[in-house]
């Protein structure tokens, strides 16, 4: 499938910060920033210099540290804010003001006359710094389409470098954000970015949806870190990415990488990695049922749409429990250097399978059955 290039900006620092259980300090920051810096992201993005003195520190830090990946800020849309931004010495500024009925009420009352008058003046200072500058809506798929439309081209007219669309609530389905980045982009010559949070479920696929229809840029967080359940995960763009362009992802990623930044987040926040986390979670490629390990014996792409290879982890094939097949305990037995007869594999499979119905038989177990038989064999 052809889709046009993007961008991944990582928010591990900014959105991620926002996460229940997060509390980077600065050496963990500096530690994240690296570790996306060496994984090969294009952007990550920090928490604004405003929060904190913290925060404003490892924004001057980070920036000052020399990475390849561009150091980008997080500010509400006003001057004092973007001038501090500015001051830290970061690549560019991402400003954002809510745009739909239900935030603008409560974030700011401001009409739409003055969001873009306000958002102007922003974008121009930042410009005028010689800055890199996006303009987002926050609450994009709860705002009226002709505002947006309205405040987009408004932006892109003084010279904007990105629009951004985000899903701030969840709310989006993939054809509403296929739709409106269409719609967006035939009235801007910007690149365009996508966030989107996964209250629903949605969060990738959104992702996804978005570069198909022209986004040029998406946010993501390790382990999809965030507010609420959080936003798109690096690591499941990447699984849905991977499968329609292998090349483009190995060329541009240090793919192995991942399973060192999901932990490293997992330590640094003391959750545990889902069991049923994308590419990295425990059982991810965990292969059990006697018909599934006979395949992937034969060829591990018969159950496996990503080699594990490419992101640094390894297949688990549990071969102990009631559902177990005689071809799995035959490739056992060979690893074993064991010959069995057909009839004698028969026996041992159901013996297994037996014994594992008060629960699994740990690998020595299974061994120790398959040596027994291979003995009687030969007794
Ligand atoms: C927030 C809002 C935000 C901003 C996204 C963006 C959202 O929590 O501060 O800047 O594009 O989800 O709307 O994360
Ligand atoms: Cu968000």
């Amino acid at each position: 499938m052809r889709y046009p290039d993007w961008y991944i900006i990582d928010s591990t620092l900014r959105e991620g910060e926002q996460f229940a259980l997060s509390n980077f300090s600065l050496a963990d920051k500096i530690e994240v920033a690296k570790a996306l810096d060496a994984f090969g992201v294009e952007f990550i993005e920090l928490t604004t210099p405003m929060a904190s003195p913290e925060s404003r520190r490892a924004v001057e830090v980070i920036a000052g540290l020399g990475l390849r990946t561009k150091v980008l800020t997080h500010t509400r849309a006003n001057l004092a804010d973007a001038r501090l931004a500015v001051e830290c010495g970061v690549y560019g500024v991402d400003i954002l003001f809510a745009t739909s009925s239900e935030l603008r009420g409560v974030s700011h009352g401001k009409s739409i006359g003055q969001i873009i008058e306000t958002s102007l003046a922003v974008i121009e200072f930042v410009k005028s710094q010689g800055k890199n500058v996006r303009f987002s809506s926050e609450d994009t798929f709860r705002s009226d389409k002709r505002d947006l439309l309205a405040i987009y081209a408004a932006a892109d007219a003084v010279g904007v470098n990105r629009v951004g669309l985000a899903d701030t609530v969840g709310v989006a389905t993939p054809s509403q954000v296929r739709e409106l980045v269409a719609d967006v982009r035939a009235v801007v010559h910007c690149d365009i970015e996508f966030h989107g949070h996964n209250d629903t479920g949605c969060a990738i696929a959104n992702a996804f949806e978005a570069v198909r229809a022209g986004a040029t840029h998406i946010d993501t967080s390790i382990l999809g870190i965030g507010e609420r359940n959080g936003i798109t995960p690096l690591g499941g763009l990447l699984a849905r990415m991977y499968t329609l362009n292998p090349q483009r992802l190995q060329q541009k990623y240090r793919l192995e990488l991942l399973p060192e930044l999901d932990r490293m987040i997992a330590r640094m926040t003391g959750i545990d990695i889902p069991f049923n986390n994308y590419l990295t979670g425990a059982f991810a490629y965990n292969h059990k049922a006697g018909m599934h390990l006979k395949a992937v014996y034969v060829n591990p792409g018969s159950y496996e749409i990503i080699p594990p290879e490419a992101f640094g982890v390894t297949r688990r094939l549990q071969i102990g429990s009631r559902l177990t097949g005689k071809h799995a305990l035959a490739q056992r037995a060979r690893e074993l250097g064991l010959t069995l007869c057909d009839e004698r594999l028969r026996q041992v499979t159901q013996d297994v399978k037996r014994l594992a119905d008060t629960g699994d038989l740990a690998s020595h177990e299974i061994d120790a059955l398959l040596q027994q038989v291979a003995q009687e064999v030969v007794a």
